[in-house]
Parts: structure tokens; C-alpha cells; sequence
């Protein structure tokens, strides 16, 4: 079995420089542990780029393949809080159940009745189809197997947002200026949204220069705005699990760790709406500050970078 190795410029750069200064390789591998990398495949990457060198050949480019068993996803302690209540800032909140892999938690009333249908009037006039990356062009595409509407709030939009911002922050254990701005997505019947991760898959330019501004996506809570009177659940097919939606419940699962491994065990999708509507709002936490596109770019959201991380299953697992 092979992994696919996707460097940063600014690694590629520091480890054919040290190459070039022939530093050890095992200071290398060393100093790559020591920034959270799997001990194989820091090992198995400083290899790649000293057989290049030694055969004459040219270092490897930002993808590096590597003949290795992809390293197992190391659990660490989850963080979400422990116990059956979790105190965010305005009120308290139970927990329904827990999974320890995929390190998921289901909550009872995230939001109030009163929340969830303010959130879909206020997103319902801005709703847009929902998009996915198209790999070989980049461009944003609709497709029949994301059959969706959405939209994003701005991070504090205002002071309503900010409120159910803040919350969903200590919730989720993270400080509200790395989490994306909200976003609601509607499905109407036959509406659904195939198996993938959360987790930015660097295939595409979009995610990559999402990921170097704003880190990696580390973990996602959703909360069900309405009940579905038929279908409509969110599936995790690795754990078996299928999470039914009802209005303010929420939904929180985690996938990247401290390595910065990621857990394809968090592999989940919405099963199509047979009967009513499904509303949802998400909030997807980075591991640093979140800096949307729009910074550079003049528009309101990163959503380019958010719909190109929903990697289909098949493709991100072959890596
Ligand atoms: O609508 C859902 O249940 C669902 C399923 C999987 C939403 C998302 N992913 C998402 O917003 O990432
Ligand atoms: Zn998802």
C-alpha cells in the first residue's frame, strides 16, 4: 500500500536545504517528530528526498508517495469536555451520547426553537446551490450527488450570530476566531449529501491555500434547525452509526489530532430526505485562526474551500 504525502513549499524548501548542507538525516527526521509528524513517515519522506539526491534524480515535487502502510490515527483525549453536561457561556448543555472512534458526541438543545427558526429566516433569502470543487479545472460546479442549498454567516455577522457563535466556540472547546463562519444548508425531498470528510483534503489550490492561511479543519458541530419528518439522518458508515435530526439537537465529532494525522473513520454523509425538509447550521473549528478567502478576495466566505474539502470517501481514502 502506498500514502501520498502532500508538502507544504515552505517544507519541500527547508528539507532540500538541509539536504544541500548535508545536514544528518536523522536531525532531519528528528526535528519533524518533533513538529507532530509520524515517526514512519518523517523517516520514509527525508528517504525519499536522499535516494532522489543519491540516484540523480530530481527531489520529489509537493506530492510525495511513499511505499508504507498509512499510519494508524492516533486517539487522544477528546476536546469536547467530559461528563453529561457541558457548560457554554449561557447555558448548559446534555450530553445524549458518546463515540470514541470517531471521537463524536450527540447534545440536547444546542439551540432553542426560537434560535432555530430565526437562523432559517435570516438564511432562507441567501441560500445558493451548493458547490463542489471540480478537481481537474477548480472550478466551483454543481452536482446532482449534492443536492443542496446554503449559505454563510460572517464570523459575528452580528449580535445575534455572534451569540451562537461564541457558544458553538465553547462547546467545541476552541476559540471562536478559529472557527469558519456559520453555514446553513436546506434540503428539500430527495435532498442529500454523499459520504466524505470534513477534513481539507490539499488536492486542490483552493484547500491548500486554505489550509496555509487558516490550519487544518479539526472538528465540526451540526445542529438539526427542524425535525425531518421522514429520512434525512447523518451517517457515519465506519462506526455504524446514523444521528437523527431534531430541531436544536447538535451533533459534534472531531477527526485531526495534535499530529496533524487525520481519522477517515469520520467518514459521514446525509441520508436523502424522504419526506419534510431539513434545515442544519455547521460550524467547522481550524487549528488556527480562521482567515477566510474573502480577506484577499473581497467576497463574504471561504465556501470555495469549504465545499472542496467534502473529498468523496473513495478518493481521499486511496491516499
Ligand atoms: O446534513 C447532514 O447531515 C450533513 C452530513 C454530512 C452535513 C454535513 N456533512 C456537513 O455540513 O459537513
Ligand atoms: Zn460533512
Amino acid at each position: 500500500m502506498a500514502i501520498n504525502v502532500n508538502l507544504s513549499i515552505g517544507l519541500r524548501a527547508w528539507i532540500a536545504d538541509n539536504l544541500a548542507r548535508g545536514a544528518p538525516p536523522a536531525a532531519m527526521i528528528e526535528a519533524l517528530v518533533s513538529r507532530n509528524f509520524d515517526p514512519a513517515v518523517a523517516g520514509g519522506l527525508i528517504d525519499a528526498f536522499i535516494s532522489a539526491q543519491a540516484g540523480g534524480r530530481p527531489l520529489p515535487e509537493l506530492k510525495v508517495r511513499l511505499d508504507m502502510e498509512a499510519p494508524r490515527y492516533v486517539y487522544e483525549a477528546p476536546r469536547i469536555a467530559p461528563g453529561h453536561v457541558i457548560r457554554a457561556c449561557d447555558r448548559e448543555i446534555r450530553v445524549l451520547q458518546r463515540l470514541q472512534s470517531p471521537v463524536l458526541a450527540t447534545l440536547e438543545r444546542v439551540l432553542s426553537d426560537e434560535e432555530c427558526e430565526r437562523l432559517i429566516g435570516m438564511a432562507r433569502p441567501r441560500l445558493r446551490r451548493s458547490t463542489v470543487i471540480d478537481a481537474p479545472t477548480g472550478a466551483d460546479v454543481t452536482v446532482d450527488r449534492r443536492s443542496s442549498e446554503g449559505m454563510f454567516f460572517r464570523l459575528r455577522e452580528n449580535p445575534f450570530i455572534a451569540q451562537i457563535d461564541e457558544r458553538l466556540a465553547v462547546i467545541m472547546n476552541c476559540p471562536a476566531e478559529s472557527g469558519e463562519g456559520l453555514q446553513v444548508l436546506h434540503y428539500g425531498p430527495g435532498g442529500q449529501y454523499p459520504p466524505h470528510f470534513d477534513f481539507l483534503v490539499p488536492s486542490s489550490p483552493a484547500s491548500s491555500r486554505s489550509i496555509a492561511r487558516s490550519g487544518q479543519r479539526i472538528s465540526t458541530l451540526i445542529v438539526y434547525l427542524n425535525d425531518v419528518i421522514e429520512g434525512g439522518e447523518t451517517l457515519f458508515p465506519e462506526a455504524g452509526l446514523s444521528v437523527v435530526p431534531r430541531r436544536g439537537n447538535g451533533l459534534y465529532f472531531e477527526y485531526t489530532n495534535s499530529r496533524m494525522q487525520v481519522d477517515l473513520r469520520s467518514a459521514h454523509g446525509g441520508a436523502p430526505v424522504i419526506r419534510g425538509e431539513k434545515w442544519i447550521v455547521t460550524k467547522w473549528m481550524r487549528s488556527r485562526k480562521f482567515v477566510p478567502a474573502s480577506d484577499s478576495q473581497g467576497g463574504a466566505t471561504d465556501a470555495a474551500a469549504s465545499t472542496a474539502v467534502h473529498g468523496r470517501v473513495e478518493a481521499s481514502a486511496k491516499k
